[in-house]
């Protein structure tokens, strides 16, 4: 086993541990519809645990719910090695002055201390063959084959491994993400209303319900069309709803959701680093191969984006110079 790397920002493990994952010893070999009523059962954090095939249970609860989440799916040392790796990439990118990878940008902005953060970094894995080997582990297999036999993992494809800081500080460049689906993506990539697709995020961080993090609204993966588009404005509606969940997370665990659900990034109450948030999206892919490569084009639904956070980032560090 590799020494673990030192991340620059090591996740806090102090307070209670996780509660045990269900045990779902006695249920798996429950059919559909008891497996439904047993997950109909369940609280909205129940916290699972992820083996060599994903149970009955699992598959009713994320079918009913639209999310499922997995107990410490990556052990300590493989988180702090994660994070150490986004480090060093990052300081890598930084180096050399890159501002996009593979068409999919950099977003840049202050950080707590006034220095140069990456907020959000698509295609993470490329210049990492540590992060390239973690998200094809075995232990990910069941995940691979829940979301299709011919499903594969899009390293370099889509937005490739994206991985996403949050921190509360005067002039971060993002505390929060607003209310979306990850549909409106795929429609602006396929132009078409997306059938299930399920998204995989790996959390890097204690997340108390107090703490902000993500927000889901169960249920609404299996709206009509009109709501997936129209519920509320994507990207901008960011109060809270009634019915939203907020998904609890220890370091390592695993979370799979079905992106035509609505769901959100709420702003920590805590300031500075103390606020830290970061989550990694692995893409699954199934449509025919579309690999991407330096000479590929910034897609559409990031241009829009991409001029905004230019110019947030851009504001903010005039008003840290003051
Ligand atoms: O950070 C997260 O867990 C959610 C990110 C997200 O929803 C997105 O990038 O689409
Ligand atoms: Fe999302």
């Amino acid at each position: 086993m590799m020494t673990p790397l030192a991340p620059r920002h090591p996740p806090d493990r102090t307070g209670e541990p996780p509660p045990a994952p269900l045990d779902e010893s006695a249920w798996l070999h429950l059919d559909p519809a008891e497996a439904a009523a047993k997950a109909a059962g369940l609280p909205l954090g129940q916290r699972f645990r992820l083996g060599p095939e994903i149970t009955p249970v699992q598959h009713a609860f994320l079918d009913r719910h639209g999310y499922v989440v997995f107990d410490a799916v990556a052990a300590p040392a493989e988180v702090d090695t994660l994070l150490a790796e986004i480090d060093r990439v990052e300081a890598e990118l930084l180096a050399a002055g890159q501002q996009k990878v593979h068409g999919v940008p950099l977003w840049f902005g202050p950080d707590p201390d006034g220095n140069e953060y990456l907020y959000r970094m698509g295609f993470s894995s490329v210049r990492s063959p540590y992060l390239s080997n973690f998200v094809r582990d075995a232990r990910f297999e069941p995940i691979r084959r829940l979301i299709g036999d011919d499903a594969r993992i899009g390293e370099r494809e889509k937005d490739g491994v994206v991985f996403n800081r949050y921190v509360n500080a005067p002039g971060s460049l993002r505390p929060n993400l607003a209310w979306h689906t990850d549909a409106l993506r795929d429609v602006f990539y396929n132009w078409r209303m997306p059938g299930p697709m399920l998204n995989v995020g790996l959390h890097f961080d204690r997340i108390r319900p107090a703490d902000g993090g993500l927000r889901v609204l169960p249920g609404t993966h299996t709206q009509g069309a009109f709501s997936t588009l129209f519920r509320k404005i994507h990207f901008v509606t960011q109060a809270p709803d009634p019915r939203e969940v907020a998904v609890e997370t220890w370091p390592g665990d695993l979370t799979v959701h079905d992106g035509r659900m609505w769901h959100k990034v709420d702003t920590s109450p805590r300031q500075g680093w103390p606020s830290l948030r970061r989550s990694m999206y692995v893409p699954y892919v199934r449509d025919a191969v579309l690999e991407k490569d330096e000479n590929s084009p910034t897609p559409a639904y990031l241009r829009l984006f991409d001029t905004i956070v230019k110019w947030r980032a851009a504001r903010a560090r005039k008003r840290i110079k003051g």
